[in-house]
């Protein structure tokens, strides 16, 4: 979607510099010159100068204007992550809309449960600056045989081309009901980088309004 997006971005760019080139240079070049050899000239210079003047307007959009990336509610499936066992979607009391992700596990001693990546391209691009933001409700709070500090709810981004290199992330805890929102800040320091929810130990929780804003700088 990255790749496709700005693609977009810069045909429609050179699209609109070249329509409000041909009418800038008609303008000018009646305007001031008239017909002539200078006309001509000014009518050219436009072209190339609405060119820059656009593209320098969407590199500095790109720059400076936040773009959301990924946005999802849930309200039709899993979005961007694979059905796994713990993962689902679910009307129960959902957060928002009519949908939240739902990710429980009723076993105490396992690791982790929690969302996969599908095969999608990823969402983040090298060097970008990002931030990942959604909301929890916790169904039930999760705990391990090992104790309870061994045992919580995550937010993981990490790069999976590799050597599952470990990007940033959050962990927490709560007894039922709590809600909460959390937002994370990073600069993609790798690529193929994708994120994941899940949980250690037994428990429920909730996710929902997921949005994923890039900024260049
Ligand atoms: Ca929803």
């Amino acid at each position: 979607m990255g790749i496709l997006q700005s693609l977009l971005e810069v045909v429609l760019s050179g699209v609109i510099a070249a329509i409000v080139g041909v009418v800038a240079g008609k303008v000018l070049g009646r305007k001031f010159v008239g017909k002539g050899k200078i006309g001509v000239f000014l009518w050219i210079a436009a072209i190339i100068l609405a060119v820059f003047a656009f593209f320098g307007v969407a590199y500095i959009y790109s720059i400076f204007v936040p773009k959301v990336v990924y946005s999802e509610g849930f309200e039709k499936g899993l979005g961007r992550f694979f059905e796994a066992k713990g993962v689902g979607t679910t009307r129960d009391d959902a957060i928002s809309g009519d949908y939240s992700l739902k990710i429980e596990s009723d076993d105490p001693s396992s690791d982790y449960y929690g969302t996969r990546s599908d095969g999608q391209e990823s969402l983040f691009r090298l060097g970008y600056n990002y931030s990942v933001s959604f909301k929890y409700r916790i169904i039930e709070k999760a705990e391990s045989i090992e104790g309870p500090e061994k045992s919580h709810f995550y937010f993981e981004v990490f790069e999976q081309k590799a050597m599952y290199k470990y990007q940033c992330g959050v962990d927490w805890n709560g007894s039922p009901k709590t809600e909460g929102s959390v937002k994370v800040h990073f600069k993609a320091g790798y690529e193929d980088l994708r994120f994941t929810f899940g949980l250690s130990g037994r428990g429920a929780i909730l996710i929902d309004n997921v949005k994923v804003i890039e900024k260049k700088s």
